[in-house]
């Protein structure tokens, strides 16, 4: 394994960026091949939404949260500020925080302080952009008592790392906020929840933030912007193949396109092929035709009810402790205790 690379001090607080680097060399090699594997598909080609969030996309995603239509992020925020000291109370200390796709690490900020108030606090981000940890860093380094060591990792592989690092003394927080939940499907979900738990002990606490149903209108809007900038996050995934696998996709001839899937309860993006084409990319190998009309699945957003969270814990090996659901744009923050 490499070495964790320390940043030069910028600043007299004791605190420090360190961030540990994936061992595994050519990450381009799994999109090569997961690219191939999800266009081969049929009759459903399919990319996997991780791949949105390469630099280019993680910053898309930051104007997102921007949006008047997309007040999931906001929602997320505003019950994380409202309700962060009532949430430490109800952890038993100290507690050491790790944050599955901390993204910029904004909103983290409102449980990290209300922590540090209490404890030194080891914060450990664990994201799949290089980007986002260095902004975490910016975001959130100022914080009194607290130590930031981002892992550069998939969420399970930065768990386990994290949670062999901690003292028999020491309780676990994992944040998995932003509703990320929602992009799996949910028996896909509840596994992914089962995984995390055995990484867990009995005590250690899991908040979970997830979007919850509402009107279709305004889901499908949250999903299609007037400004465009959910279309150009989508159609950032065939520029991506184009930059790091030479394809050649002529975005010109591709539509953004959401639609709601009652049977799922979810919002799905995909991408539309405008006419009958071909694109090679050669990095990976293949090359592959479009029929006019022919969809490309990008990402589906499953929509929770309160209940089906509830019964989610349950089933996963935890204990719902408390939940808060925010007025203005339903989305709920569960606390849950590993049994
Ligand atoms: C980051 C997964 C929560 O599902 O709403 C935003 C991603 N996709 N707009 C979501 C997303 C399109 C987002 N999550």
């Amino acid at each position: 394994m490499r070495e964790p690379i320390v940043s030069p001090a910028r600043r007299s607080r004791a605190t420090h960026l360190m961030v540990t680097q994936p061992f595994k060399a050519a990450p381009s090699y799994a999109f090569a091949a997961d690219v191939r594997a999800g266009l081969s598909k049929y009759p459903q080609k399919e990319l996997l939404s991780k791949y949105l969030y390469d630099d280019v996309g993680s910053a898309l995603f930051e104007v997102i949260g921007l949006l008047p239509e997309y007040g999931l992020t906001r929602a997320d925020e505003r019950l994380l500020r409202c309700h962060a000291a009532e949430l430490v109370s109800r952890l038993p200390g100290p507690v050491v925080v790790a944050e599955l796709g901390s993204g910029s690490g904004k909103k983290t900020r409102a449980i990290l302080e209300a922590l540090c108030r209490r404890q030194n606090t080891p914060y450990f981000p664990i994201e799949i952009s290089r980007k986002a940890l260095a902004m975490v860093q910016r975001e959130l380094g100022d914080i009194d008592s607290i130590s930031i060591v981002g892992f550069e990792r998939e969420y399970l592989d930065g768990l386990r790392e994290v949670a062999a690092r901690r003292k028999p003394s020491q309780h676990l927080l994992v944040l998995f906020l932003g509703s990320t939940i929602g992009n799996f499907d949910p028996p896909a979900g509840a596994q992914f929840l089962r995984k995390v738990r055995a990484e867990l002990r009995p005590g250690d606490s899991l908040l979970l933030g997830a979007d919850l149903e509402k009107p279709i209108p305004q889901l499908l809007a949250a999903y299609d912007d007037s400004l465009g900038v959910t279309a150009a996050f989508n159609l950032n995934l065939l520029a991506r193949i184009n930059r790091e696998l030479d394809g050649d996709f002529d975005l010109r001839h591709f539509r953004h396109l959401a639609m709601f899937n009652a049977e799922t309860c979810s919002v799905e993006m995909h991408i539309r092929s405008m006419r009958d084409q071909r694109v090679a990319i050669p990095a990976a190998n293949f090359s592959v035709s479009f029929a006019e009309g022919e969809t490309i699945w990008t990402e589906s957003c499953h929509k929770y009810s309160p209940q089906e969270l509830l019964a989610l814990a349950r089933d996963t090996g935890f204990r719902q402790k408390a939940q808060w659901i925010d007025r203005e744009w339903p989305f709920a923050e569960s606390l849950w205790i590993a049994d």
